[in-house]
């Protein structure tokens, strides 16, 4: 559930006939509506499960409870106005060797999404990379890109974002 929630909340909210506001936003109401519509029965209560039990964290809840959005990942048009935050000083990401070379040219680039997701611990960066095969951790020197000027973003589940990390800050193994 929480996979087919990420494919309507961030990337194809039109498959199920939804649509997210600037925030990335949506009535619960309405998309649980849309999904019952689809043939998915969700009820209200399932749906807090899926929101507290998912293990990353995806999605979150406004403070009244009455919308809900994907905390990252977006590939729709999406601001989601989180706050500026000074990284650790290192940040790792986890990749596969067919990328490096590509990488190590242009350095890390969003791709699909909006931003580059950076993660504070190789065990995170070590599980991201391991989804497409073995993992390669790269390390970010997030101390030197802020110090020239680069800004990273905290996601609500804990995913530091950049626009992009420039080859020089990257150790490559
Ligand atoms: C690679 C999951 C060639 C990059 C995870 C990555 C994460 C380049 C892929 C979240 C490149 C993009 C994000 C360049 C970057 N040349 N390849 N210049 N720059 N790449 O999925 O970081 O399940 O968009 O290394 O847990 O893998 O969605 O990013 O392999 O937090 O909740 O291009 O997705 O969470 O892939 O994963 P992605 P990601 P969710």
């Amino acid at each position: 559930m929480s996979k087919r929630l990420s494919l309507y909340l961030r990337h194809a909210p039109e498959r199920i006939g939804i649509q997210l506001d600037e925030g990335g936003w949506v009535e619960v109401d309405v998309l649980l509506a849309a999904l019952a519509g689809k043939g998915i029965a969700l009820t209200r209560a399932q749906l807090n499960e899926v929101v507290v039990t998912n293990d990353k964290r995806r999605f979150a809840f406004d403070h009244t409870g009455t919308r809900i959005r994907a905390n990252q990942g977006h590939s729709v048009a999406v601001e989601l106005d989180l706050p500026v935050r000074v990284p650790p000083a290192l940040l790792y990401h986890g990749t596969v060797a067919a990328f490096l070379p590509t990488i190590r040219e242009s350095g890390l680039l969003p791709m699909k999404r909006h931003d580059v997701h950076l993660s504070a611990t190789v065990g995170t960066a070590r599980t991201v990379g391991s989804r497409r095969g073995e993992p390669v951790v790269l390390t970010v020197d997030a101390a030197a890109m802020t110090r020239e000027g680069h800004e990273f973003r905290l996601s609500a589940n804990g995913v530091w974002l950049a626009r992009e990390v420039p080859p020089r800050f990257l150790s490559i193994p």
